[in-house]
């Protein structure tokens, strides 16, 4: 997957990509690069924002600088850029990122996120630039970059190769193999610690009943949630 990132913070990223899994990401050839869109505005002083016609607090990402980035970056109009792209811009009334539209993601071979900071973007860059439209939860964050690291964080892990074990994203929390489910629990040594007691199926050696009980287990949680 190649994936790129706008953001007004490109250096948060150098942060995020020194992680341990997004290393092993890049060393398979997967990118995870950041672009400034401050460095690619025609506007003089390096503006990139404005207030919102209308009045209101705040201010409003610029349709013209959204397009000076992304013309800078992929040489076309972002108008037909989003036909053969999934172009997703970060904001929190978006689709809300679940387990299933990760696994969507994951099969992109390019991915283009942009994080808009203050009160958001110009209408008209959703309108006309994106794709999608991703929200990490029902609350407002500051800007769009730690969404986007989210959004990477849980797609970079689906990638074949990227985790020690393939089968650690397969078997997971809200994933298909678990019906949506949430996982069933996990103990290692010591077997025994105060008067906690690994459950004895887990000890059998019986990978049938193993198997059966985490099932079960996984089916509990999703009927009652945690606390
Ligand atoms: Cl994607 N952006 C911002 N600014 N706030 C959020 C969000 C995104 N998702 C939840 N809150």
């Amino acid at each position: 997957m190649k994936a790129d990132v706008f953001t007004l913070f490109p250096q948060w990223f150098e942060w995020f990509r020194s992680q341990r899994h997004v290393q092993n990401a890049l060393a398979l050839g997967h990118t995870v690069d950041a672009f400034d869109f401050r460095s690619a505005t025609p506007l003089k002083w390096g503006q990139v924002d404005d207030t919102p016609f209308g009045g209101g607090a705040g201010m409003v990402l610029r349709v013209d600088v959204m397009e000076a980035a992304l013309r800078e970056r992929y040489g076309e109009d972002p108008v037909s850029l989003r036909s053969h792209r999934r172009v997703v811009a970060l904001t929190p009334a978006g689709r809300l990122l679940d387990d299933a539209l990760a696994t969507e993601l994951a099969g992109e071979e390019e991915l283009t996120l942009l994080c808009g900071r203050y009160e958001g973007f110009d209408e008209r860059i959703l309108e006309h630039f994106v794709s999608d439209q991703i929200s990490i939860g029902r609350y407002v964050l500051a800007g769009g970059e730690l969404a986007a690291m989210v959004v990477l964080d849980t797609v970079l892990r689906k990638l074949p190769g990227v985790l020690g074990d393939d089968l650690s994203a397969v078997e997971e929390s809200f994933s298909q193999a678990l019906e949506g489910a949430p996982e069933y629990p996990h103990y290692t040594r010591p077997a025994q610690w105060r008067d906690w007691a690994v459950p004895d199926v887990l000890l059998s050696g019986h990978h049938a009943r193993v198997e059966e009980w985490r099932r079960a287990q996984s089916r509990l949680r999703a009927q009652r949630p945690l606390p």
